[in-house]
């Protein structure tokens, strides 16, 4: 395509944005300016009768003397008649603010509940009940409404778990306070810096714990029903809960581009406006995304050709109960792992990548379609992929074995891995990555093989995960030389620890450390504290040398049946695999060979590498610095 179409699209781009955003401001869903009300089912009370009268009576008694008090419960009556009123300001108001707001709710709640026995409204800064049963001090969580703002947040996933962590600290702070009542802020770093405030607060005749759990039901109910807004605020009958990207409780009013929603409310000329400029943007966008297809189509038509794998994030937040901890398998290197089940009853495992990636949405979908024609039996399935905004997650199948990880860690389960089982897990692995390698039309370098990057199905048949995480994450080729280390130290081959020099050979180190790993059922990064040798490895050599190799074997296996020949040759190739100099070490193919022929002499192992880095087993991420509330996550730089 020349650069005339290039720049139209370009242009046509930033309409689709434009159009994208004026669309948003007129169809977001947020609710309507208060007040908001509960009325109760439960009854109505005669018309002109004594209850009637009671209530008139309460609710300007309370109208009148509001501004003394930020929390108040009274009743008036008797018998049946009896009436329990109740009202809250938000502590933040002014005395006079919180007068005028009773007042108002005070009108409201009769005309929203007419004759009700029972009611509740909320107004912008306060809320008032009043019930024929007296529910002072007691805590109901029933029927709790939450409201969204109409701007969507860039990194939703990410923003949830900061909402949730500061609404779970403020929840502490005002239950155990004497007000009820805490606001906080907390710095974060998204696509640009920003502050959350947020605030809490429960009605005074609630103890301590029943603040917490109301409190608590609120941050849950609000975080289930809201997904993607910049704010929100729950209203819940013995509590209240709000959050903001600015300070509402300063006094503060809405930065303009959050405002969306909010001020379009009866202003029909700016409606009439945005329509006419949102018709005429539609026109312009029905060209470019025809010239965007064809540009795409032209350009990746086979993988086009295909159903796209692609996934909303609705389905996948679904899938997995939103993201719930329950749902969490684990914590990779890029980000968390979560198991989800598909509509259609799939299990599947969903790896949300940081959104450290400086690759953008177009760049990321690509790759990941290149790495989905990657198929091999000893390669986990890409199922799907998600982009969505900021966030980045990768859909892969389930696998109800877990890792060789967590089989080689438990002395049970390890125990239950026989010697053949082992073998094939070895040579699954070693085909996968000689796949990886060389065989697959793109030449990929893992960068983190490690056993919990093994998992196993159910019938024990090894598949590489994150495979083409490197690629995802660096977009670059083979044999290269990196200032961003992506791997786990106690796998890492020492050139690669070391100077960011990678190439296939370092995979087939971190190959042999597995290999011996899987064969002697010791781990290399703990090996140190067995106190024989600083590492595997060097004990591996040293046993080797002294012609006492034999005495590595796993002694869960040692009883049972094994061939001394095989573990032999397995060993050999392992400490090939591990030679410190790089160009020494088999290339993948060969290694599949001499695991195989029983009759092939092999070469004298040199040296392995004895010590790469420190030994931790503490996964060096990419060195991006993506910050909550001020800490640098994952950024350990080998030297
Ligand atoms: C926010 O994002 C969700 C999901 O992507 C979408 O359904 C909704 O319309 C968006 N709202 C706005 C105001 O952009
Ligand atoms: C209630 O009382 C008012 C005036 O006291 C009267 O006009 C009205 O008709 C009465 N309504 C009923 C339903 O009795
Ligand atoms: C609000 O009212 C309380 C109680 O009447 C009083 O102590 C306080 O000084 C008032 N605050 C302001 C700012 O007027
Ligand atoms: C009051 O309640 C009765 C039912 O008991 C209902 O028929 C009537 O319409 C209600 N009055 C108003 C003003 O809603
Ligand atoms: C919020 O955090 C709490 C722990 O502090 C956790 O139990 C809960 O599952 C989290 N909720 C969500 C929706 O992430
Ligand atoms: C919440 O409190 C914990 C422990 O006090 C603290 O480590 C964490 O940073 C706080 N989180 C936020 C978002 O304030
Ligand atoms: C305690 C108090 O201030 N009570 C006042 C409430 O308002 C009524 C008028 O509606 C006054 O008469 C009370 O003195």
């Amino acid at each position: 395509m020349d650069s005339y179409h290039e720049s139209l699209l370009k242009l046509m781009h930033s309409l689709l944005f434009c159009f994208l955003i004026v669309l948003a401001s007129i169809a977001a869903p947020s609710l309507a300016d208060p007040p908001y009300e509960l009325c109760s089912l439960d009854g109505n009370y005669a018309i002109n009768g004594t209850f009637e009268k009671n209530l008139i009576s309460l609710l300007s008694y309370m109208s009148s003397n509001s501004s003394a008090s930020r929390f108040y419960s009274t009743s008036f009556g008797d018998g049946t008649d009896r009436v329990y009123a109740q009202y809250m300001c938000l502590n933040y108001v002014t005395n006079g603010t919180c007068g005028d707001c009773i007042r108002l709710a005070s009108q409201h709640i009769r005309s929203l509940c007419p004759n009700d026995t029972e009611a509740i409204v909320w107004e912008e800064s306060c809320q008032l009940r009043y019930s024929s049963r007296d529910f002072f001090g007691r805590l109901d969580i029933s029927g709790n409404k939450w409201l969204d703002n109409a701007k969507n947040i860039s990194q939703p996933v990410r923003f949830r778990m900061i909402v949730n962590n500061t609404l779970q600290n403020l929840t502490r702070v005002a239950a155990s306070g004497p007000d009820k009542y805490v606001t906080g802020k907390v710095n974060f770093k998204d696509t640009s810096k920003n502050t959350l405030y947020g605030l809490v607060q429960c009605g005074r005749d609630l103890s301590a714990g029943d603040c917490r759990t109301c409190l608590e039901a609120a941050i849950s109910d609000v975080l289930k029903n809201v997904y993607f807004s910049v704010g929100a605020r729950l209203l819940s009958r013995s509590c209240y809960l709000r959050y903001e990207l600015y300070a509402f409780y300063e006094g503060a009013t809405e930065p303009a581009s959050n405002q969306a929603a909010a001020s379009g409310r009866g202003n029909k000329v700016v409606l009439i406006l945005i329509i006419t400029v949102a018709l005429a943007a539609m026109v312009l966008v029905l060209v470019a995304s025809f010239l965007y297809y064809l540009r795409r189509y032209h350009r990746d038509k086979k993988a086009y050709d295909q159903d796209l794998p692609f996934m909303s994030l609705r389905i996948i937040a679904s899938a997995t109960k939103n993201f719930s901890s329950s749902n969490k398998l684990g914590q990779g290197g890029f980000g968390p792992v979560y198991k989800g089940v598909l509509p259609d009853g799939k299990e599947v495992a969903i790896k949300m990548l940081s959104s450290c990636s400086e690759q953008g949405a177009e760049e990321f979908t690509n790759e990941v379609l290149l790495i989905m024609n990657l198929q091999h039996r000893n390669l986990v399935k890409l199922l799907g992929f998600c982009v969505d905004r900021e966030e980045r997650m990768l859909v892969y199948e389930f696998m109800p074995n877990g890792s060789l990880d967590v089989m080689l860690l438990d002395p049970n389960r390890r125990a239950k891995l026989n010697w053949r089982q082992r073998l094939d897990i070895i040579d699954g692995i070693a085909r996968g990555v000689l796949y990886l390698h060389e065989d697959s039309q793109l030449r990929i370098i893992h960068r983190d093989l490690k056993p919990s990057n093994i998992l196993l199905d159910t019938d024990m048949n090894p598949k590489i995960s994150d495979f083409g995480m490197a690629r995802i994450f660096a977009g670059n080729d083979a044999g290269a030389n990196t200032a961003t280390i992506v791997g786990t130290y106690g796998y890492m081959a020492p050139e690669y620890a070391m100077e960011g020099l990678y190439s296939t050979k370092s995979d087939v180190f971190s190959f042999g450390v597995i290999l011996l790993e899987t064969i002697t059922g010791e781990r290399n990064t703990t090996f140190h504290l067995s106190k024989r040798a600083p590492t595997l490895l060097a004990y591996a050599w040293q046993l080797w040398n002294e012609g006492k190799g034999q005495e590595l074997v796993d002694p869960l296996i040692k009883d049972s049946w094994w061939f001394p020949e095989e573990f032999n040759r397995y060993m050999h190739v392992g400490l090939l695999c591990v030679q410190e100099d790089a160009y020494d070490r088999p290339s993948m193919s060969s290694v599949v060979v001499m695991l195989k022929s029983e009759s092939t002499a092999l070469r004298n192992p040199d040296r392995p590498a004895f010590s790469v880095g420190r030994f931790t087993d503490q996964q060096v991420a990419s060195n991006c610095g993506c910050s909550i509330n001020g800490v640098t996550v994952s950024s350990i730089n080998p030297r």
